[in-house]
């Protein structure tokens, strides 16, 4: 704990010394939430990050969190330094929808509005119409089909499949999903809520169908913060990465929070329910790059204009 201290006070030095401000996802380490909020940075998902990291004066922004989001901060502030604890940290939607085949895909779909998460790379939103986190998707999908519009929608196909179910859209979905949120399993929440009959169930629409279906909640990050708050539940079964836990606590203080099970059996797993690579954000890696840089994100020009456009759209649309 000592050094742990001596740690999180060179941080928050190096912040003062580099002009540097710190934001931290909601799935990060709770020692990374705690220094944002005591430096002046923020914990949020990845609009309000973006947003933050854009009306922010700091000339470095140091974003703990993953790659795709370290590349949203650049692109709509190419002036800054965009600097994150690991750059080897990205996402299995982020991967699982390789720009090439991404594009040649819209290709033969001329006729349809690209919609893409915000977890994808820079070069995949560079080729879309519209950006979304899963706090604006079902809003901008529904918008879009109110205008008549067809929808091609990528990468996540849960989250995909939940937007065409609540918007009656016309979609085509690519296939690909999140390794956290696609382990939760119905059957072992159900046993769980059988030992719990009060407690409700929050969950995040990544996660497969049959969880979705058996949510007391559906929503984004801040919205299930919101949800844990707001609903009369002493007890809360959360089916979305455990980091949320120290945002949710704050929330709701005294309430009890579990993990949703990631096995059938209704054993709750120790660790499946928390992301690989927000676990690689760090105090000691944080403090590395702080000292001696690296780890820096930059984005070819061309692509950063055009990724440009349909960031500009979501953050006008949710303004
Ligand atoms: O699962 C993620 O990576 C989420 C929820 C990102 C976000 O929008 O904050
Ligand atoms: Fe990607 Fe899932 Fe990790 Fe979020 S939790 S960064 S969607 S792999």
């Amino acid at each position: 704990p000592a050094e742990k201290q001596a740690l999180r006070a060179r941080i928050k030095d190096l912040l003062v010394r580099e002009d540097a401000v710190l934001v931290a996802h909601y799935y990060t380490d709770p020692e990374l939430q705690s220094l944002a909020e005591e430096t002046g940075g923020c914990v949020s998902d990845s609009l309000e990050m973006a947003r933050f990291g854009n009306a922010h004066p700091a000339r470095t922004l140091v974003v703990a969190g993953v790659k795709f989001m370290g590349e949203t901060a650049k692109i709509l502030n190419p002036e800054k330094r965009v600097l994150m604890p690991t750059l080897e940290a990205t996402c299995s939607l982020d991967l699982g929808c390789p720009a090439d085949t991404f594009t040649a895909f819209c290709d033969q779909h001329p006729d349809h509005t690209v919609v893409v998460y915000a977890n994808t790379s820079a070069a995949v939103k560079a080729r879309a119409d519209w950006v979304v986190t899963s706090s604006i998707a079902v809003d901008v999908v529904d918008h879009l089909a109110g205008l008549g519009e067809k929808v091609i929608w990528a990468p996540d196909k849960y989250l995909g499949g939940y937007v065409q179910k609540v918007t009656g859209a016309d979609m085509i979905l690519w296939d690909s999903s999140c390794i956290v949120h696609e382990e939760f399993k119905s059957r072992g929440i159900l046993d769980l809520k059988k030992q719990f009959p009060d407690a409700a169930v929050l969950v995040h629409p990544e996660s497969p169908a049959s969880v979705v279906e058996i949510a007391d909640a559906v929503g984004s990050t801040s919205q299930l913060i919101a949800a844990a708050r707001d609903l009369p539940n002493e007890r809360l079964i959360v089916a979305t990465d455990r980091g949320i836990f120290y945002k949710m606590q704050q929330a709701a203080p005294g309430k009890i929070f579990m993990e949703a099970p990631t096995a059938g059996n209704g054993a709750t797993c120790r660790s499946c329910a928390h992301c690989p690579w927000m676990a690689m954000n760090a105090l000691d890696n944080l403090a590395h790059v702080l000292e001696h840089g690296g780890e820096e994100i930059f984005v070819d020009e061309d692509v950063r204009v055009k990724a440009m456009v349909p960031l500009q759209r979501m953050l006008d649309f949710s303004a």
